[in-house]
């Protein structure tokens, strides 16, 4: 184990002076290390592992290259290798294992035990993780917790906290963002998608869902672009004898990212340069959550509040509503 770990060394102090963000990822055993390892580098997670309890992987972050060293208790409490490492790497992520009372207490425990191997300067980002469990301890339990504010209070860390699950991805890139931009000291790197518009047409073209998050842009008339699209769709069915439909449509500045489920078809404007496959599960999402509330109420309109909440659903919307309101009261 020890060779594997000063060749970790080596491997990560060779790396100084290049502008990689080297980031290390800890938690109690259990906590979601490797489940957040393998979002970051799938995008999803799986019940495989990564062979080694501690390990070195270089992932794409959106289009940067970050360094992610994940490091087990054991490894992290006793090895010297680490702790030299520790010394010198660029952002610490914790994770809080918020399953139960005396995980969080664990946790916190273990956190104490490094902090002060910690270099002031180091960003460390907590990461309240399994948020998706029902009794999970709340949030605002661990933010007030005596532990939590030791470390809030020392005004000279750079220091966050998310509640996140990374399993279902709750919050995660979010966390991420900030860590990564600490460091970096640019905007988030990752996958992104600046939303424009949501149109959601029944068969035929016809709009029954509107959201406009971008009150600058130009609201085109959405039946024109229902019958367009639609119109474009039952083309390509016709000249290419399949079920293609046209999936992603450049306009001007925009992009138009078109999605297909059960007769609807979600239509998202983003801008020109964003990520095609973020826009695409995005308008999935958004279209499986109009789905479910169609089936509820198959023959009703959906008022302006439904709409509101449909979307409210889907976390990085939550947070572009939620900045749209507070203008608005502002
Ligand atoms: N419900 C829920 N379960 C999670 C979450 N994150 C991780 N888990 C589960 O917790 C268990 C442990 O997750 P791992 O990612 O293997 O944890 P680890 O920190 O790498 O654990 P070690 O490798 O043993 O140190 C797995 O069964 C995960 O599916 C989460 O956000 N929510
Ligand atoms: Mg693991």
């Amino acid at each position: 184990m020890s060779s594997y770990l000063s060749f970790l060394r080596d491997k990560v102090f060779s790396k100084k002076g290049e502008k990689t963000p080297r980031i290390a990822i800890l938690g109690l055993d259990k906590s979601g290390k490797s489940t957040t390892v393998n979002r970051l580098l799938f995008g999803t997670v799986s019940d495989a592992n990564p062979p080694q309890s501690t390990c070195f992987i270089n992932i794409y972050y959106g289009k940067s290259l970050i360094s992610i060293l994940e490091a087990d208790e054991e490894t992290s409490r006793e090895s010297p290798y680490f702790q030299d490492i520790l010394s010198q790497i660029d952002g610490v992520i914790f994770i809080i294992d918020t399953e139960t009372k005396r995980h969080v207490e664990a946790s916190f425990e273990y956190i104490y035990s490094l902090l002060d191997k910690i270099p002031q300067q180091t960003p460390m980002l907590f990461l309240a993780n399994k948020m998706d469990i029902e009794n999970a301890i709340p949030f605002e339990e661990i933010l007030l917790d005596p532990a939590f504010q030791v470390i809030t209070d020392d005004i000279n860390r750079s220091v966050s906290i998310y509640d996140i699950s990374a399993k279902t991805g709750e919050n995660f890139y979010t966390a991420f963002d900030w860590i990564i931009s600490r460091i970096t000291g640019r905007t988030p790197l990752r996958e992104e998608v600046t939303l424009k518009r949501v149109i959601i047409l029944q068969e035929g073209g016809v709009p029954a869902f509107d959201h406009t998050f971008d009150t600058k842009i130009e609201e085109h008339d959405s039946t024109l672009l229902g019958g367009l699209i639609s119109a474009l769709n039952i083309m390509a069915t016709t000249i290419f004898e399949s079920e293609s439909v046209m999936d992603i449509i450049k306009l001007g500045h925009f992009k138009l990212v078109i999605r297909k489920m059960q007769g609807w078809t979600g239509v998202l404007f983003v801008n020109r340069d964003d990520s095609e496959s973020k826009a695409q599960s995005l308008s999935e999402e958004i279209l499986k959550a109009f789905i479910e509330e169609k089936n509820r109420k198959p023959d009703q309109e959906l008022a302006r509040e439904t709409k509101y909440e449909l979307l409210h659903k889907i976390p990085e919307i939550a947070i572009l509503l939620d900045q749209e309101l507070d203008q608005e009261i502002n």
